[in-house]
């Protein structure tokens, strides 16, 4: 059995919005690992840069040219020092030269390639023994803001979050209820309801936030009580995408409002008390480390989580944590670039009290990597859709650790809901 790194290949292939992206292979001696980016749409501001100028087709060349010949006779056991080589090629703080979605497939394909030399599922090389901890998924129901088009609500997406189900499988299940039961009300109020879906297979309706929530919240209670455990009702407000900077206010084009920082920590906090959310990721813009520590002071049992405010990223979030800002974050390996960094971040986080959130992009491929990196980083939660190719990766991915785990299989625990 030998994990010295033989040769890299990348291609380019398309994520599932049609998108080109990156793939990259890995081969070791006895192993081989392949890895493809995702894409966000509502990106943060303070993510790394996805491709070198030239997009993918450059991104291609430069694994070939550039980090094939200096990771080849490396070993694939050491991610870090892969990691560090992909930052030493690159020697920039935001990947703009080999492309952080370069370094993503690199980094991840080389994990891939290492757990396969061994023999084990990726989730027990990187996690140990220890990792036997199924993560709560947190699905997409209906798609706002920037995930969807025409009179669509503001907010981006609409989640449910299942808690106490006893299995994965069982919560996974509840999802798909929820998604049902959502698609059945909406039908019933709109007859030219066209059953249409947004990337992440959430769906896409002319309704505004507060039916959407109040559907939401229907569907939630009544699969509730059939199934025999909690789901409750998340939101990602995305609200970067709704800041206009110059007038200082969120714009809610649909809804026809406008809401200055005050403002919207009160509608945010209304919205938690009146639909009892569990979950509320970015309700402020990318830069208001401020309002989202007041709102994570003044609320109880809910989960303020920080994407576009963290961006997976140590240093936004140790400034943020100094203040109270959030109790959540969303970690998306592609947002930093490498598997290491990831890491750090999620074990910062983990110090400072943070509920880490793996998590999917809109424009995602049929990877289930981020399934076996929740369960060997013990996140507790994962976001990644309830329908839709693409994110259907991960959740079956994830059915099939929860049966390998065997009676060692439990879900995970986490706290403030
Ligand atoms: C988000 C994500 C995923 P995107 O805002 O949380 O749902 O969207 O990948 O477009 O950034
Ligand atoms: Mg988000």
């Amino acid at each position: 059995m030998s994990t010295v790194i033989e040769d890299v290949i990348a291609r380019k292939v398309f994520n599932s919005r049609g998108q080109e992206t990156i793939e990259v292979d890995v081969l070791t001696a006895s192993g081989f690992g392949r890895a493809s980016a995702p894409a966000g749409e509502s990106r943060g501001k303070a993510e790394v840069v996805y491709y070198p100028q030239g997009g993918v087709d450059e991104a291609v060349k430069k694994v070939e040219e550039l980090i094939a010949p200096e990771l080849v006779g490396l070993n694939a056991d050491f991610q870090e020092e892969v990691d560090k080589t992909l930052h030493e090629i690159d020697n920039t703080s935001d990947f703009r030269i080999i492309g952080g979605n370069t370094a993503f497939a690199v980094s991840l394909a080389n994990a891939e390639a290492a757990a396969n030399s061994y023999g084990l599922p990726l989730f027990q090389y990187l996690g140990g023994y220890a990792a036997h901890e199924l993560p709560h998924p947190l699905g997409n129901i209906i798609s706002g803001g920037k995930h969807a088009s025409g009179k669509s609500p503001d907010i981006q997406e609409f989640l449910v979050l299942p808690q106490d189900a006893e299995s994965f499988l069982e919560a996974a299940s509840a999802n798909v209820k929820v998604h049902q039961r959502v698609r059945e009300t909406l039908e019933k109020k709109d007859k030219l309801f066209s059953k249409g879906k947004s990337d992440e297979g959430a769906w896409t309706a002319k309704v505004t936030n507060i039916e959407a929530l109040e559907i939401l919240a229907d569907a939630c209670e009544e699969v509730s009580s059939e199934v025999g455990f909690k789901c409750s009702v998340g939101v990602d407000i995305a609200a970067s995408s709704l800041w206009k900077t110059k007038k200082k206010k969120y714009i809610y084009q649909n809804e026809g409002k406008e809401r200055g920082s005050g403002e919207q920590l009160e509608f945010i906090k209304q919205l938690i008390e009146k639909y009892h959310l569990a979950y509320v990721e970015d309700p402020f813009h990318e830069e208001d480390y401020e309002s989202f520590a007041e709102l994570t002071k003044k609320t109880k049992n809910c989960l303020i989580c920080g994407d576009d405010l963290f961006v997976t990223n140590s240093e936004r979030l140790n400034h943020g944590a100094k203040m109270g800002a959030a109790n959540a974050i969303i970690i998306k390996v592609n947002q930093v670039g490498t598997l290491t960094d990831a890491l750090e971040t999620i074990e910062n986080a983990k110090k400072a009290g943070y509920v880490p959130v793996m998590s999917h992009r809109s424009g995602d491929t049929c990877d289930w990597h981020i399934a076996h990196l929740a369960v060997a980083f013990k996140c507790p939660i994962i976001k990644t859709g309830v329908v839709e190719g693409a994110r259907i990766a991960k959740i079956n991915e994830l059915v099939r650790i929860e049966e390998f785990l065997e009676d060692r299989a439990k879900m995970a625990e986490f706290k403030n809901v």
